[in-house]
């Protein structure tokens, strides 16, 4: 057998022998570029994978980073703390919307998911509604990988491998209704009914045993699927009637993606639990958090005072490395108003992914913000094929893109200009005709 350096690394949601069989490496990063270890450049259009949001390498991230490992490397997150998670919290409850004010942090969105789910099955217990212990997902819905956002996911690869899942789950449909809505530009028309879904798995489970429902605002990895105008306000109105809480996932959607901090600003539509990571830190250092209503926090405030009143936390919950992360973080979105800069860019992004639509294969094209999807015509009997050739096309010709099935992401850095999108488009588009 032939010694193959590549071989002990097993790795993560990817074709393991095709990647190993023609290797994409990147070795450096500042802006909006990766550079290969060779020194080919490759603009970002996917933000890394969601979460660099203010571009890559930015100064005052990776002074903070260099100078909080020099001076506290660690603190125990349980019992203790130090100052910076303090400061983070209080910074990050100015940019969510008015009401939702209690930080708890994690490392990854997955974890930010299965922290939101168990709080909002302790909130109910603690104040003498344990039986509300129903969890409800929505179809197409990707909460993360660990056993709660599987089991309230609705993305079959990723559930069907796996067996047992969490039980008591249920699932409402999905809002993708490329028949009415096909090339909708932001919010399609159509689909806010799908949120009456919420009311059949009342008829059938009763709200009294449901605690909570889960969707992403934008669902991102099952293909940029926008929510119908109405849709979220009425999911809301629903929670509300029967007393069930409401969790945004914004994982992908925070700090910044749709030209507000959150989407839940964005829509103007408040949650009652609120998922975040990526962004968070500009990717740089893992970290996740779950940002709660403070009557959430404050029904577990009831008994000894010396007593733990959630078992729940990580070793690395609230980091002084990922806090510092943060912080340079927070400052550089500030400096550059990238946390609204998606507004601005928003109706030249939109117009030129909507060009694509008349490409050979192009299905649908939906766009919000600064996340767009281009849906291809599967190649028959080989579904994901097309787009994964365009995807690696797209890599030769230097961009990254990101697929998902047969849709295409493109959900670049904040930073991005008008240059960065005709290019983006531009290879794109050649990537699609070539891929017919
Ligand atoms: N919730 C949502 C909405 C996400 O998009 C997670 C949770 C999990 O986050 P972590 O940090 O545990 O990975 C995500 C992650 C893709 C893709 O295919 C999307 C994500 C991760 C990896 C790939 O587009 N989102």
């Amino acid at each position: 057998m032939q010694p193959n350096h590549l071989d002990a690394y097993w790795m993560p949601f990817t074709a393991n022998r095709q990647f190993k069989s023609a290797p994409r490496l990147v070795g450096r990063a500042e802006g909006m570029h990766y550079w290969t270890p060779e020194g080919r450049q490759v603009l970002d259009g996917v933000a890394g994978l969601w979460c660099v949001n203010a571009g890559h390498s930015r100064p005052r991230i990776t002074a903070a980073i260099q100078a909080q490992a020099a001076e506290l490397d660690f603190a125990p997150p349980f019992q203790m703390g130090h100052p910076k998670v303090f400061e983070l919290a209080e910074r990050l409850i100015e940019l969510t919307p008015a009401g939702i004010d209690k930080v708890f942090f994690t490392n990854s969105g997955s974890e930010s998911v299965d922290t939101a789910l168990k709080m909002a099955l302790a909130y109910h217990r603690v104040r003498g509604e344990g039986q509300r212990t129903r969890l409800i997902g929505r179809e197409r819905g990707y909460h993360g990988v660990n056993f709660g956002g599987i089991s309230v996911g609705g993305m079959v690869a990723n559930r069907k491998m796996f067996g047992q899942m969490l039980g008591g789950v249920d699932h409402i449909r999905h809002t993708h209704d490329p028949v009415r809505n096909a090339f909708s530009k932001g919010q399609p028309a159509h689909g806010a009914e799908l949120a009456d879904d919420l009311e059949r798995m009342v008829a059938l489970h009763d709200a009294s045993t449901i605690a909570a429902v889960i969707v992403e605002p934008v669902a991102g990895s099952t293909g940029v699927l926008v929510p119908p105008q109405g849709y979220l306000e009425r999911l809301r109105a629903i929670c509300d009637k029967h007393g069930i809480l409401l969790i945004f996932d914004e994982v992908i959607t925070g700090f910044g993606r749709l030209g507000s901090p959150f989407a839940a600003n964005h829509f103007g539509v408040v949650p009652d639990l609120m998922t975040v990571a990526k962004g968070l830190t500009n990717g740089c250092v893992p970290m996740g958090a779950v940002f709660a209503r403070r009557f959430i926090h404050d029904a577990f405030m009831n008994g000894p005072e010396h007593l733990v009143e959630f078992f729940h936390g990580y070793t690395y919950s609230g980091h002084p490395l990922a806090c510092a992360a943060a912080l340079g973080t927070l400052d550089t979105y500030a400096e550059e108003g990238l946390l609204t800069r998606a507004a601005s860019m928003a109706s030249s992004f939109e117009n030129a992914v909507h060009s694509l639509s008349a490409l050979p294969n192009v299905i649908d094209v939906r766009n919000i913000g600064l996340v767009a999807g281009v849906e291809l015509a599967p190649i028959a009997g080989e579904p994901g094929k097309r787009a994964f050739q365009v995807f690696l096309d797209c890599w030769e010709n230097g961009l990254l893109v990101r697929t998902t099935g047969d849709t295409v992401a493109l959900s670049p850095p904040l930073i991005v200009d008008h240059q960065h999108i005709d290019q983006m488009i531009g290879t794109l588009a050649n990537a699609i005709r070539r891929a017919a």
